[in-house]
């Protein structure tokens, strides 16, 4: 798994910004915006050295490789990593692949709807938790930084949604409010460039309750205070296979709710 880490190096305690895309396979508007991150983060630091200088970028274009090459070999709308499941975890003598790697996090981890024990199906929360080696591998990256790491933003489509824990329940977490107000800011930016429409709330409350995502286990467990899914364009028409078109301004747009919700770390300091 490929990480990339921007830093202007000095003191080690700079506050960080976690991204990932392509944690689902068929997502691939995700891996686009992320790369287009990275291209804003190494090519274009000129244009605000502050980002770089001040903080320190840990980013994750592919989380579940596996998957993302299966979508373009063989099934573009694959989603899950390609594990081979035993005969105990599956329903049935078909054999079947891939966890759900947005299911897999260990926080709640099983509890409630859309989060299936079926290796069979799309959302298989895999046979215990962490059982993907992409998800444990990321968890153990967070986990040894998460002092350090102030956001965490996790990238998917689709839906044009910025979802803000608790996932897992109907429930929001006790400073909410915190939350939301940084979140507004980034939508803000994201709209003001060229008037995507998005909507702010929790993943229960926006789409379905589900546990093991890796939002929830940030915040829960790394007790990263800002832990962010951002559902990407569209809202359905073209739904996981968004025309490359749309590539450009979908980065556009998603780096300028990047820089307006990292400003907040920045200017503190
Ligand atoms: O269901 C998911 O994993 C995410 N939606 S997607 O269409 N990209 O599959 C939403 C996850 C929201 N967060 C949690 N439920 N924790
Ligand atoms: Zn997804």
């Amino acid at each position: 798994m490929k990480l990339l880490k921007v830093s202007t190096g000095g003191e080690s305690n700079k506050p960080a910004i976690w991204i990932d895309g392509g944690l689902h396979a068929r997502e691939w508007i995700s891996p686009a915006t992320v790369t287009y991150i990275m291209l804003q983060l190494v090519e274009f630091r000129d244009l605000h050295p502050e980002l770089i200088d001040s903080v320190d970028w840990y980013i994750m274009p592919v989380a579940n490789p596996d998957g993302y090459e299966y979508s373009h070999s063989t099934d573009r709308l694959w989603r899950k990593t390609r594990s081979r499941a035993t005969a105990e975890q599956r329903w049935g003598r078909r054999a079947c692949y891939g966890v759900d790697p947005n299911r897999n996090w260990d926080f709640h981890w099983g509890e409630g709807p859309a989060s299936s024990s079926n290796a069979c199906t799309d959302d298989f929360r895999g046979p215990r938790p962490f059982s993907e080696p992409e998800t444990k591998a990321m968890s153990d990256f967070i986990l040894n930084r998460k002092d350090q790491i102030k956001i965490y933003l996790t990238l998917h489509s689709y839906s044009q949604m910025w979802l803000v824990p608790w996932g897992y329940k109907d429930e929001k977490p006790k400073d909410y409010y915190d939350m939301y107000i940084l979140a507004e800011k980034g939508v803000e930016a994201l709209e003001a460039v060229r008037g995507t429409d998005y909507l702010l709330g929790t993943a229960a409350e926006l789409l379905y309750t589900s546990s093991g995502g890796s939002d929830d286990w940030a915040k829960g467990v790394a007790g990263i205070k800002y832990s962010y899914t951002i559902e990407l364009p569209d809202t359905g028409s073209h739904g996981f296979v968004l025309p490359a078109h749309e590539i450009e301004p979908v980065g556009q747009e998603t780096w300028a709710a990047i820089k307006s919700i990292t400003r907040h770390f920045t200017d503190a300091r």
